[in-house]
């Protein structure tokens, strides 16, 4: 499949998808939904990805759907958006969150609708100074989606959960660094280097223990204390037979520095 909205590679261990419809701030029609699809299982099969940065072309980031693919004429029957977040939308959220490697958001600018939701479902997400971050969809009579009503309150709060999506106010990357959205806010012109800088990081490091982490972390979201307990002993029995384990033990009793694998 040749890519028409998006610009994809995978490089030295670093898979980079790059929303690309800049005149539309990149939001999503069903061509960019198929071609995000084609290359997160790309992804997913590559023998070579060990990390996935997402970013976006141009000014913005995303800016959720694409509204000028609705048809709201008076008289028109009306879509089923229901059709759309179980066909697109949340197989897409899924993956990014299952992905076995770390996922990488770096929000270049306004990410709004369903393009605000996309970074909380990243595993680290950082943003450029001047990007911005809406919950739109209350401006237009929708409900968040792509996980946003999940992830909200478990990250800032139901308090500000609710203010964010009721009121739909823009908030700068750096509110949304301290109300813990994103990781971390980088100055406009590092946003690209910073990024790159953390993927090929991570792409040295032991993936399968990794995923490992990001699996567990986002289980304790739901799970009881006694329920981590035990998925902490299962993950780390499946840790311990890896090769990168391995590796980092000997590596560590040897004082030299380990060539991990990410298997
Ligand atoms: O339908 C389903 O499948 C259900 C799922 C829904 C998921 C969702 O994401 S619903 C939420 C949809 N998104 C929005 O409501 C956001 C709409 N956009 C905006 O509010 C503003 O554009 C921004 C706040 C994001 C940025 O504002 P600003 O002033 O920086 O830029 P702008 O001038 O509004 O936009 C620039 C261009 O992008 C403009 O086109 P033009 O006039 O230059 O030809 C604008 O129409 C276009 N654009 C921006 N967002 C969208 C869009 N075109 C289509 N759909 C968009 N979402």
């Amino acid at each position: 499949m040749s890519f028409e909205h998006i610009l994809f590679s995978i490089d030295n261990g670093v898979a980079t998808l790059s929303l690309n419809r800049p005149g539309q701030l990149n939001s999503f029609n069903t061509q960019m939904h198929l071609e995000v699809r084609e290359a997160l299982k790309q992804v997913r099969a590559s023998d070579e990805a060990r990390v996935l940065l997402l970013t976006g072309e141009g000014r913005g980031f995303c800016a959720g759907q694409d509204l000028s693919d609705r048809n709201v004429a008076p008289g028109s029957a009306m879509p089923d958006l229901g059709e759309s977040i179980e066909k697109y939308y949340n197989p897409m959220i899924r993956t990014l969150r299952d992905l076995p490697m770390p996922v990488i958001c770096a929000v270049n600018g306004v990410a709004a609708g369903a393009g605000a939701n996309i970074p909380l479902a990243c595993d680290l997400t950082l943003a450029a100074r001047s990007a911005s971050f809406i919950q739109a969809f209350c401006k237009i009579g929708l409900v968040p989606d792509s996980g946003g009503t999940w992830s909200l309150p478990r990250l800032v709060g139901m308090a500000k959960a609710k203010a964010l999506a009721l009121l739909g106010e823009r908030i700068s990357a750096e509110q949304a660094e301290q109300l813990g959205l994103i990781y971390r806010v980088v100055e406009d012109n590092e946003l690209r280097d910073e990024a790159l800088k953390l993927a090929r990081h991570l792409a040295t490091q032991p993936t399968y223990g990794l995923a490992l982490i990001k699996r567990a972390l986002n289980a304790s979201m739901h799970n009881s204390f006694d329920e981590q307990l035990e998925l902490e002993r299962d993950l780390q029995r499946l840790a311990g037979r890896s090769e990168d384990y391995r590796e980092g033990v000997s590596a560590f009793m040897n004082k030299t520095t380990p060539q991990f694998k990410g298997k």
